[in-house]
């Protein structure tokens, strides 16, 4: 750290599991196109940098000169004595090697560009980075890539424990009931809805990411400023105020994860279409096929995986289903030949999500409630039937089906709940309501987005100021 200061210089830390980096790439492209006279190093695991920048990354052309990717260890001591970890073993390490892992990847980055360190930005799942941030001198931004629910649950941590933990077996609010009573903002969540690991289980591990995760109320109200990848414009009121009287500087950046509005492709130039998805999108009538698509992390169990192809085959729902490779030897035999043929299917590994999501034909999208998925979704209109897994998505769910009312819950796949909830989607009088609140709530989102949104007019430019 002993040269002098030039430009500014900003370290970004990645948290490299889920779909938790490429927002926060996203978000330095934009920071680094507002600036150019600052420069970014990025830094993540081997893994998640080849995903992000490599030739065949859809960023790949998109990378301004003034950010350039760095590895970070992803902490598994030695890849020949360790077998492969199971995923939130990876997450484990990667987070127990702590700051001394950053500053590592750090110094490299500092001895190439020549330049100190002015400000670091992270996923506030890396936070480590406060304390890299402290030792340096330096502001800390930290990216949520989340929902605000989800953030004010993991600020309110203590006091939801304190308040369940008083709560009486047969007091409707330690249950079931609204949980407005002790966060503000949260009179549509329930305890069910929190993510795990807020209410703690009797005899539940506790791991580093969980002691990460509880150390969120006291670490984050430290930043310089929190970035949140959401529209201030959907919020309830009282949970933005909420949240502005824990942090400091809340700032929205819009939805990272995408360029509004989504811009349907035409029809004849279907380059993003490698698997046939569009193509296939344009045999079926608007507003009727059923997208699905549990994300990246998310592998549901074998029984769930066959109960939805049955409802699908029975239902006669034409369906694009993004599914794994490896995952589809669990669906009923014959199931992806016959609905092949018969046109109503297609399976794909990965499918252009946004622009399949933006097509007029799909009438309903079957989701996990990962927050990227839910703003794709929203952004482009359309009802959602949620399955939530873990972390954020039952906050997701119960935001799509109480606070947004644009979609229903499933708690688990069964043929005959899926089956109820497309008829109900794409048939019933309910569903018509639900397409025109999901159509209204798009405009929210276009108007969010554009000129006229706070993030172009106020909260953008103070993130940049900042960064600058
Ligand atoms: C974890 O979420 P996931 O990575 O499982 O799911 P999403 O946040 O919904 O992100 C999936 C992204 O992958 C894209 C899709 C999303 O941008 O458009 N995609 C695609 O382009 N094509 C496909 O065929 C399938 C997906 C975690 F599980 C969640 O709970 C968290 O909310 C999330 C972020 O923190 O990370």
């Amino acid at each position: 750290q002993s040269s002098p200061l030039r430009n500014p210089h900003v370290a970004v830390f990645a948290f490299p599991y889920g779909t938790h980096a490429a927002p926060l790439l996203n978000l330095t492209i934009k920071l680094a196109r507002a600036a150019p006279h600052v420069s970014f190093s990025f830094f993540t695991t081997d893994k998640s940098k080849h995903s992000l920048f490599s030739s065949s990354s859809s960023n790949h052309n998109n990378i301004p000169p003034n950010i350039l990717p760095y590895v970070v260890s992803d902490g598994i001591p030695d890849a020949h004595h360790f077998p492969s970890p199971h995923p939130l073993e990876r997450v484990n390490l990667f987070l127990r090697a702590g700051p001394r892992n950053l500053k590592e990847a750090l110094r490299q980055a500092v001895s190439r560009a020549n330049e100190r360190v002015t400000c670091v930005i992270s996923d506030a799942f890396v936070t480590s980075a406060l304390v890299v941030a402290q030792e340096l001198g330096v502001p800390w931004v930290a990216l949520w890539t989340s929902y605000s629910f989800s953030l004010s649950a993991h600020l309110n941590t203590d006091l939801i424990r304190q308040k369940y933990s008083c709560a009486n077996d047969d007091d409707d609010d330690g249950g079931n009931g609204s949980l407005g009573f002790v966060v503000p903002g949260f009179s549509k969540m329930r305890i069910q809805d929190l993510p795990d690991g807020i209410i703690q289980e009797e005899g539940g591990e506790e791991t580093v990411f969980s002691r990460m995760l509880d150390s969120l109320g006291r670490v984050l109200p430290q930043a310089k400023a929190v970035i949140v990848n959401f529209y201030e414009e959907l919020e309830p009121p009282s949970l933005i105020h909420h949240l502005r009287s824990k942090i400091p500087s809340l700032i929205y950046s819009g939805f990272l994860n995408l360029s509004l509005p989504i811009l349907p492709s035409p029809p004849s130039s279907h380059t993003h279409d490698k698997t046939g998805s569009l193509s296939f999108l344009t045999k079926h009538a608007p507003n009727s096929v059923a997208y699905i698509s549990l994300g990246t992390v998310v592998a549901p169990p074998p029984h769930e995986l066959a109960a939805m192809a049955e409802a699908l085959e029975q239902s006669k729902v034409p369906f694009l289903w993004s599914l794994r490779e490896d995952l589809r030897a669990f669906l009923p035999k014959g199931f992806i030949e016959r609905t092949s043929n018969n046109g109503k299917g297609k399976i794909v590994n990965w499918a252009p999500q946004t622009l399949v999501l933006g097509h007029g034909c799909v009438g309903v999208f079957v989701t996990h409630g990962g927050c990227n998925s839910v703003s794709e979704g929203v952004s482009c209109g359309v009802p959602m039937i949620c399955r939530p897994y873990f972390g954020d998505q039952f906050m997701a769910s119960r935001m799509l089906e109480a606070v947004w009312e644009v979609g229903v819950k499933i708690e688990v796949f069964t043929k005959e709940a899926l089956m109820k909830n497309l008829n109900v989607i794409l048939v019933q009088k309910e569903g018509k309501v639900m397409r025109e609140k999901a159509r209204a709530l798009k405009n929210i989102v276009l108007d969010a987005a554009g000129p006229k949104g706070k993030v172009e007019k106020e909260y953008f430019k103070s993130l940049v100021q900042l960064v600058s």
